[in-house]
């Protein structure tokens, strides 16, 4: 029975093909059997997703044959129509010497090609009648054959023809890492989706299928690595009740080529090992985490490593002892080359303190770039996209250039903090693509983020809700951060187009119009939230919602800290004659983003304090196009919500009505954005509302009094 449309299968949806004509031409071409050569818990979860996938794409059973491809072509009439394996698994891809090709694939990489076996297999077999085609799923390393087989399923379940199909794909980035804030308790931080995935009370007894259904979703899109619980650490998590739970996952993830990772938390020497300590310097702390990473070691062999949040938000670390975050970094690193363990520390650049006059945007490259080069072999440093957190757009983080001698781990955030939580559709991959493509000029012109860093991390937008992420449309951003960690050159719109049509449907009368929504969003929830550059004026603790006049707890977690909006005008100056955090970029960027009259629009307050009657580029003063973009957000949405009210009946009513529904709190929530900052703006500019800018529906005493106390993830005191 066709389970109901709820999400549950995310983008790995196999039905029958939709459309006659390629139905037709599948099932013709694929009249055959299935080998996949080989045998291992990888090529068996290969062969498994061939089965569902062909069997439900094609509507009929698939015939795997056993043996060799060669073998059963020569012998068996039903001629075999896909075979998947390695060299090494299978004479019969050995025999297509793909030697070239599967080189470009590397470790992980695979190729997909349409080959007539007559013509080559048929050599090996002594001439047969007849070449027939055959699609070659070819890779060096098992891992590699079942990213194969994802990549030839998602080709058929986007209508792609058969004929010439032919790719060779490869990660550009080694690391493609999943960050999961879970706590143990099953709450997730900045989560608002459910609860965590894990099950820790159920675990090792118990698995959920999910956890395999997690797995294959991210295999499918190439991701493997996941850090299973929050940079806010629990020591707990490292003690012998969890390993053996950790090594479970481990073990349901491992066939999919997923490793985990776990938050290490700086001071679990002394919460879980009873050491009066956790200096990095004294020899009993280091001779605990070694013996920590024996002990995870026999539980999991190819633990990943630890992802650390040291000396940041009130997380304790190497600072507390007057070490650096290098010595604490390689503390965890050192421990973890025990017995030639092959797991790494990957040491969050997210390190700002509140004592410091510094500027917030600044402080993580004064930290790190002095101990660029200090780092261990098995160390990394994982920065944010931006300086500051996550913002619905920041610059590029200064850091990526600036420790050359140091690895590098890009975070993007995929669970929806800043950028309307639970409730608003906003597709990131635009974003993500904004921050990789940025050219950091480090070396000169021609220095993408993108090819400056190691790996990407996202943090995870999953729970345990029955669609994984809540908003039927955030699977989309999980689906955009794999394909992208995967290859970094594939636009939004190509990551979209997929995703719609794996998702919903390919029927273009859905698919074009919802794209285009989809590409949109981005630049909407910008506008009717932080335009111009603005940034981190959200209401505090749970941030959800406008908050432009907090102002009271640590300076740097309030509102007025970031807008500086005065009687003159508004903005944060950081060029030289303010913070001059500028001059962390290489140039020209100190120049560009210096001036105000190179600064890029969208950044301007960001980098600039400018007047109210600042005139910009389209001729406006900047009060008004502060209004009418903040207007131009709010009608962005209702455009979507008009797009989508056409289009509901293209797909099932449950997805369609609980899209429309959000959408409409989406609408709710953007005129509230627009009406809070606007009325609070104009007590300083003292300016009308100019034309075409709607008129606020309240008063601005009336959104300042608002208070929500059960936000999802409102984070608890406790924690
Ligand atoms: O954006 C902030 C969040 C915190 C988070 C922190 C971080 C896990 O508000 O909830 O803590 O970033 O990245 O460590």
């Amino acid at each position: 029975m066709r389970s109901a449309e709820d999400g549950y299968r995310l983008w790995l949806r196999y039905g029958v093909v939709s459309d006659a004509r390629r139905l037709a031409e599948y099932r013709s071409a694929l009249n055959g059997s299935v080998v996949v050569a080989g045998g291992s818990p990888t090529l068996d979860a290969a062969k498994s997703e061939l089965g569902l996938g062909l069997s439900g794409l094609l509507g009929r059973p698939v015939h795997f044959a056993g043996g060799d491809a060669g073998q059963r072509a020569a012998a068996d009439v039903n001629a075999v129509v896909v075979v998947a394996g390695t060299p090494v698994g299978s004479p019969s891809i050995a025999a297509l010497d793909l030697t070239d090709d599967l080189r470009a694939a590397g470790d992980e990489g695979f190729i997909v090609r349409r080959v007539l076996s007559g013509a080559r297999l048929g050599a090996r077999l002594g001439a047969r009648s007849g070449a027939r085609a055959m699609v070659v799923i070819a890779a060096n390393r098992d891992i590699g054959v079942l990213y194969g087989v994802f990549a030839f399923l998602r080709a058929m379940q986007t209508h792609r023809p058969l004929a010439g199909l032919n790719m060779t794909s490869a990660p550009a980035l080694k690391r493609r890492m999943l960050n999961h804030w879970d706590n143990l308790d099953g709450s997730i931080e900045r989560g608002y989706a459910g609860s965590s995935l894990w099950d820790w009370a159920s675990l090792p007894g118990t698995l959920s299928p999910r956890y395999r259904d997690y797995a294959r979703a991210n295999a499918s899109i190439g991701i493997n690595a996941c850090v299973l619980t929050n940079v806010n650490a629990n020591s707990l998590v490292l003690t012998p009740e969890y390993l053996p739970k950790v090594a479970a996952l481990a073990d349901a993830f491992r066939p999919y080529g997923i490793r985990v990772f776990l938050t290490a938390r700086f001071s679990a020497p002394i919460e879980i090992g009873g050491l009066k300590s956790a200096d990095p310097r004294i020899a009993g702390v280091a001779t605990w985490w070694r013996d920590k990473c024996r002990e995870i070691y026999r539980h999991v062999p190819d633990f990943g490593g630890f992802l650390v949040k040291a000396n940041s938000e009130g997380q304790p670390g190497p600072q507390d002892y007057g070490c650096d975050h290098a010595q604490g970094a390689n503390l965890l690193g050192d421990a973890l080359s025990v017995n030639g363990g092959g797991g790494i520390v990957i040491w969050r650049a997210f390190v700002y303190r509140e004592n410091v006059a510094q500027d917030r945007a600044k402080q993580a490259f004064t930290d790190m770039v002095p101990l660029d080069g200090a780092f261990h072999g098995n160390a990394m440093v994982q920065a944010k996209n931006g300086p500051i957190d996550f913002m619905p757009r920041e610059p590029f983080h200064p850091l990526f250039g600036a420790m050359p001698k140091t690895p590098m781990l890009i975070e993007f955030q995929i669970t929806q903090e800043y950028l309307g939580q639970g409730t608003h559709l906003v597709y990131l991959a635009p974003l993500f693509k904004e921050t990789l493509d940025a050219d950091t000029y480090a070396g000169g012109p021609g220095s993408p983020v993108g090819k400056r860093v190691s790996g990407m991390a996202g943090v995870a937008n999953i729970g345990n809700d029955r669609d994984w992420c809540g908003h039927p449309f955030g699977a989309a951003n999980w689906f955009a951060f794999g394909r992208l960690a995967w290859d970094g050159t594939l636009s939004a719109d190509s990551i979209a187009d997929d995703w719609l049509r794996m998702t919903f449907t390919n029927d273009a009368r859905f698919v074009t119009p919802v794209k285009a929504l989809m590409m949109t969003s981005r630049e909407a929830v910008v506008n009717y939230m932080t335009p111009l550059g603005l940034h981190h004026i959200m209401a505090k603790d749970h941030h959800h919602g406008p908050g432009p006049w907090v102002d009271t707890g640590r300076a740097d977690w309030t509102s007025v800290y970031y807008h500086r909006a005065d009687a003159a005008g508004i903005g944060f100056d950081r060029t030289k004659t303010g913070s001059n955090a500028v001059a962390q970029y290489h140039p020209p960027w100190p120049e560009v983003f210096g001036s105000l009259a190179s600064c890029p629009e969208t950044l301007l307050l960001w980098f600039h304090h400018v007047p109210w009657s600042h005139k910009m580029t389209s001729g406006r003063t900047l009060w008004d196009e502060l209004c009418l973009r903040y207007q131009g957000g709010v009608d962005a949405v209702r455009h979507m919500r008009a797009v989508w009210q056409t289009l509901g009946a293209r797909i099932d009513p449950a997805r369609a009505e609980h899209v429309k529904v959000l959408l409409g709190i989406q609408e709710q929530e953007a005129r509230w954005w627009r009406d809070a900052c606007l009325l609070y703006f104009q007590t300083f500019s003292k300016l009308p509302l100019p034309t075409g800018c709607e008129p606020p529906a309240g008063r601005l005493e009336d959104f300042r009094l608002l208070k929500h106390t059960y936000v999802p993830d409102a984070r608890r005191p406790d924690r």
